[in-house]
């Protein structure tokens, strides 16, 4: 290409960006502008977030073969996507932190020097998104203008992508009109790296083999290549909300976490708490995010089930928000009897990708239902019947949908500034070692609790003390620096809030007996292990003291309707100081990973648990 016809190219595309901007800020256009110049689309749609939008998407979409219209009557406004088989889940092997030092992206991310992967990256976007549209997607992450809130804007040449955008976040015009000359927003630019050549038939899922997820913590960018799935094109989420989120929050004194929010009311006394949870994935945070107490006294509303970005209000309180307005959910195992309020959730206005399709134009997945239709469309799109012998739906296969929908859903989402918290939980999915519930001694106790959370991997390794697979704070893929600066930044908001901080839970719904049986019921009874947190922040239940924490004394659970569990307590919190003596060993061996960067204060906690359990 001659150098005349370049710059005809350049002008053609800046005037394609330019003619339909949507803001008149200068850095907003020249940064498009400038992607666009990259990408070279034939297409620029500046997005506005509105109805009418997202009806011309999806008939696009459907009219291409990427999504499958629904039976209205039974799935109103909802679409099937089907992705291709190999791209069907985060690639965490080919998702980098790209930050200047490699030792601030720290031993458990993979690292690229900016620079580096910028030269690697530049020729991939270049032109890669030829013959299709590039989409202008502004989003705010929390209410418009709220304390907490953060705004950023998601180019993309993925149709897919912004319709589920549309539903993960608050997506549109109000977003863009919040980005001025010299506020700070994250750059986000997803391509799903599959040009077109003029005349070319489009796949309905199109993608690369070769994918890069990209994040510059230093200059608040996200670039994503290669794949159109879940957390990998839908950067508003893990990419922003997780790892750039962390980097800024570490900057500016706050916290961006992967935990559920929950507000709590005593029906009693009508006094209203709000918790939040930590959990690493398969540990049902989305079951607990619309948990269904079986006790009475308490209603128990949603606010968030998987992203919590929590910061000192004006009050010294720690306040927190869930930036999100939608939820990514896993499709298999949520169902009638396991997650009702989901289920209730998802009557229509969802897009569902990887599930099967019934012959009366429904969906299905493993777990949806007790009875199994007679003949399904799988995930790939062949027929199905229970005697295929695989899954109808794909494990990871997800359904998106707005949290407006979710019947129990607190009105506190709504807060502009965020509500106020009163309890963090930490939790794993361990079958040894770990009681039910425990209550940390202090705030730097509970940061230890929180960065030595494990999951004990396979039935192979319960009974012993090995194969922990540690996830410290369930953000072992999402923390978008050194984890040990992580652990710091933690102890340091400790200090800050000072009496007003939280009180932090330890909390296994896992565990297993002898016998190999889990020991707790859990789902709705596990609003008994936190009505009996909240008796014990109030004193209440003020619980006996062990070496790894306060747990609660004789009688203090509610265990009415199921006292049976009684017999299955000892078990339950059962404290062996052998086995958490071994398990001190590892958590050392863990942190040593990290080097001198471990904060004295974790160091001193493992001493002080080693010393309490009588080393
Ligand atoms: C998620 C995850 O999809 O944590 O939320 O992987
Ligand atoms: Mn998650």
């Amino acid at each position: 290409m001659g150098s005349t016809s370049t710059l005809d190219t350049d002008a053609a595309i800046t005037d394609l960006v330019v003619s339909g901007a949507t803001t008149s800020n200068p850095e907003v256009v020249e940064w498009v502008t400038e992607v666009a110049k990259l990408t070279k689309p034939d297409a620029v749609v500046w997005c506005d977030g509105s109805q009418d939008e997202w009806n011309r998407i999806t008939s696009e979409m459907v009219e291409a073969g990427s999504l499958i219209p629904l039976n209205q009557n039974l799935r109103p406004g909802s679409f099937l996507a089907r992705s291709t088989p190999n791209d069907v889940a985060r690639v965490e092997d080919r998702t980098f932190i790209c930050s200047e030092n490699e030792a601030d992206a720290g031993p458990t991310n993979n690292w690229r020097a900016p620079a580096e992967m910028k030269a690697e990256l530049m020729p991939l976007f270049d032109g890669s998104m030829r013959g299709r549209t590039m989409y202008v997607v502004p989003f705010s992450m929390g209410p418009v203008g709220g304390a907490i809130t953060q705004l950023g804007i998601e180019i993309t040449d993925s149709p897919y992508a912004v319709l589920n955008m549309r539903i993960m976040t608050r997506m549109g015009q109000a977003a863009l009109d919040g980005i001025v000359p010299g506020s700070e927003w994250v750059r986000t630019v997803h391509s799903v790296g599959a040009p077109l050549e003029p005349g070319q038939d489009d796949d309905p899922w199109p993608c690369n083999d070769l994918k890069y997820i990209t994040h510059f913590p230093e200059t608040l960018e996200v670039w994503s290549y290669g794949s159109g799935y879940g957390g990998n094109a839908l950067l508003s989420k893990k990419c922003f909300a997780l790892r750039i989120a962390s980097v800024m929050g570490r900057k500016e004194g706050w916290l961006a976490e992967h935990m559920l929010l929950l507000k709590l009311t005593n029906t009693d006394s009508g006094k209203v708490y709000h918790l939040s949870a930590a959990f690493p994935s398969a540990c049902g945070k989305t079951n607990l995010a619309m948990l269904q107490p079986t006790i009475p006294g308490w209603k128990v509303e949603t606010i968030g089930d998987d992203i919590a970005w929590l910061r000192p209000g004006n009050d010294g309180r720690l306040y927190a928000i869930n930036p999100e307005a939608g939820f990514f959910g896993v499709a298999p195992g949520t169902g009638e009897s396991t997650n009702p309020v989901a289920m209730e959730t998802l009557w229509g206005n969802t897009i569902f990708t990887n599930v099967a399709l019934t012959d009366e134009g429904d969906v299905w997945w493993e777990g949806k239902t007790d009875a199994v239709p007679d003949h399904l469309i799988d995930w790939q799109g062949n027929d199905w019947t229970p005697d295929s012998g695989r899954p109808s739906s794909h494990p990871n296969s997800r359904f998106t949908v707005p949290i407006q929908q979710t019947p129990t859903l607190a009105d506190d989402w709504f807060e502009q500034d965020g509500v106020p918290i009163d309890a963090i939980l930490f939790g794993g999915r361990r079958a040894t070692n770990v009681p039910l519930v425990a209550r940390s001694l202090s705030w730097q106790h509970g940061v230890f609790v929180g960065a030595t959370i494990s999951s004990e991997k396979t039935a192979a390794a319960e009974g012993t003390v090995g194969e922990l697979r540690r996830d410290p704070f369930a953000m072992l893929p999402f923390c978008g620096y050194n984890m040990a600066d992580y652990w710091g930044h933690w102890l340091e908001m400790g200090e800050r809030l000072g009496e007003n901080a939280p009180k932090i839970f330890q909390v296994n719904w896992f565990r297993k007996g002898a016998d190999g049986r889990f020991l707790w019921p859990g789902f709705g009874d596990n609003s008994r292990v936190i009505d009996w947190a909240i008796r014990s922040i109030e004193g209440e239940a003020p619980g006996r003291e062990t070496p790894i924490g306060v747990v609660p004394a004789d009688g203090e659970l509610n265990l009415a309707g199921i006292e049976e569990v009684a017999a299955d307590l000892d078990e339950i919190f059962a404290i062996s100081p052998e086995s958490w003596l071994a398990e001190c060993d590892l958590t050392e061996e863990f942190f040593a990973r990290f080097g001198d960067r471990v904060p004295e204060g974790l160091r001193a906690e493992l001493a002080a648990l080693r010393q309490r359990l009588g080393a």
